[in-house]
């Protein structure tokens, strides 16, 4: 199911208690983004800005952040209940990320209600925060479906690609040629000479930012997908400016091109990015140069604060914490690999860090299950330590996956493997400068680590240990459990 457009999304949290609007006077400069940290770190609600400084009147009065700052409002998008469990929504994006239902074409929507085109474009006449007071400006691109089409099969992706505004009408944004796919256009545009078409939707279904910020495979496009998810086509019209085509009903859409001319590039950055650091200095990067926008009427401006820390996670990190693992597990089973029982990424590694349970089939299948997900463009950004653990460890357990660390792994018998200079992110702040220079290498250097830490299949079964080839644990027997649960309370336990 779907929401149809950001409204109606909002209509649905301030329903289910899930929306607070601020109407106290907020500065877009650093203000508006530290009361978004302070609420993640509650756990909040979702936050409508409504009476920003400097945009009490105007083109836009409106800002809207923090509707997928929780896994209740997450499994609110998606159609579940808000206490919906982690492998239900698993399989649920397991199936879906696999299905397609194309978009169709309209002649027009609200989103066509203005046109600002020429010398009347002012993306400043957006509530557009700097987030950070450390960032190098105001970030209007945090959570917007950035839309560009292959030239040469015409297929269109959807990613989230940050941007920073640059002039009135420039923005220049982290655009790695050959990178993400938004990248392998980019190559293929600068190849025939020609600058690449580029349309920004702020602000539409919360499906959108939960599939543009996901890796879907290559090729496949994110609008289809998005309709397998609500259920329904998504309902799209075309650009004024650029070939390509945006939802009728999103909130604002700002066209443009991009030129792989290093005289059109300005500086971006410093950002606060989603690993919890800053990134680094202002760096000269492809530029968009806007054309036309255009948006509703009265629109409401969306963005988000990147950046998860210990005990707040960002939005970013919660959809991912649902998509990273949907997609390792659909990795898992593409590749013919059994006895997969779950797969967890916690919200606060962003899918860095991912947990495989297993019931194990033969030994060295760990090994098997890290070579599957390092060997796949999914794992460009995630997936650096893989962990491994058996059917008896709770894969959402920091404490059960560190008592199995602590017994179970054997570094020098194969437990921790190490797989030094493979493709990885070039924004991980462990990484030294030389292994991120993407100019040069085309992309980051990680070291990769698989952690298997289930019980070894190369010791002898022994009659003492029930006929199994590790000890049992010190659990007390069933029947004894039973039994001492029966007479608790003549033990004068009872309220122990
Ligand atoms: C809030 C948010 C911000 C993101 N910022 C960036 C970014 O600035 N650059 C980038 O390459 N990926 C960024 N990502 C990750 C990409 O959106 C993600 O890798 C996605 O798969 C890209 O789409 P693509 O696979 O179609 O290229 C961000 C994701 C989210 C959710
Ligand atoms: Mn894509």
């Amino acid at each position: 199911m779907g929401f149809m457009d950001l409204r109606q999304w909002l209509r649905l949290l301030e329903k289910e208690g899930e929306l607070r609007r601020i109407g106290a006077e907020v500065h877009w400069d650093r203000e508006l983004g530290a009361i978004a940290r302070r609420v993640l770190e509650k756990k909040g609600p979702a936050l409508l800005f409504e009476n920003v400084a400097g945009y009490k009147t105007g083109r836009c009065t409106k800002l809207f952040t923090g509707g997928l700052g929780d896994r209740r409002r997450l499994a609110l998008a998606l159609g579940f209940p808000r206490d919906v469990s982690n492998a239900e929504l698993v399989q649920h994006v397991m199936t879906k990320n696999r299905d397609a239902v194309p978009p169709r074409v309209v002649k027009t929507g609200p989103v066509k209600d203005v046109i600002v085109k020429g010398a009347a474009i002012d993306q400043n006449e957006f509530p557009v925060p700097r987030w950070h007071h450390l960032e190098g400006g105001r970030y209007i691109h945090t959570f917007s479906g950035i839309v560009t089409r292959d030239p040469d099969t015409r297929v269109m992706n959807v990613g989230i690609y940050r941007g920073m505004i640059g002039k009135p009408d420039t923005c220049p944004m982290l655009l790695i040629k050959g990178g993400q796919h938004w990248g392998h256009h980019f190559q293929k545009y600068s190849d025939r000479g020609e600058p690449m078409p580029v349309a920004c939707v702020i602000g539409w279904d919360p499906i959108m930012p939960f599939l543009a910020g996901s890796p879907i495979p290559t090729g496949v496009c994110e609008w289809d997908v998005m309709g397998a998810y609500r259920g329904e086509p998504a309902e799209l019209v075309k650009c004024e400016t650029v070939d390509l085509e945006v939802p009728a009903t999103a909130e604002i859409v700002i066209e443009g091109v991009i030129h792989d001319d290093p005289a059109t590039w300005e500086l971006e950055g410093p950002f606060g990015e989603y690993t919890g650091h800053l990134s680094d200095v202002p760096t000269p990067r492809p530029t968009m140069k806007v054309t036309c926008i255009t948006h509703r009427r009265d629109p409401i401006f969306r963005g988000c604060l990147e950046g998860t820390l210990p005990g707040s996670y960002s939005e970013n990190s919660v959809m991912s914490a649902v998509q990273r693992a949907g997609i390792a597990w659909n990795i898992l089973k593409t590749a013919g690999i059994p006895g997969i029982r779950d797969v967890y990424v916690h919200p606060i590694t962003n899918g860095v860090n991912i947990v495989v349970q297993i019931r194990k089939a033969y030994q060295g299948q760990p090994k098997q299950i890290a070579a599957a997900l390092w060997g796949n463009s999914a794992a460009q950004y995630r997936y650096k330590h893989v962990f491994v653990v058996d059917d008896d460890i709770d894969p959402s357990s920091y404490e059960q996956i560190d008592w199995a660390l602590a017994h179970r792994v054997n570094a020098g018998e194969g437990g921790l493997v190490v797989f030094p200079g493979i493709f990885g992110s070039p924004i991980d702040p462990s990484t030294p400068m030389e292994d991120r220079d993407v100019s040069r290498l085309g992309t980051g250097l990680w070291n990769r680590v698989l952690f298997d830490a289930t019980r070894s299949w190369k010791f002898e079964r022994r009659p003492e240990w029930g006929n199994e080839r590790f000890p049992p644990t010190v659990r007390p027997a069933a029947e004894d459990e039973t039994r001492v649960r029966e007479r608790w309370d003549e033990y004068g336990l009872g309220d122990v």
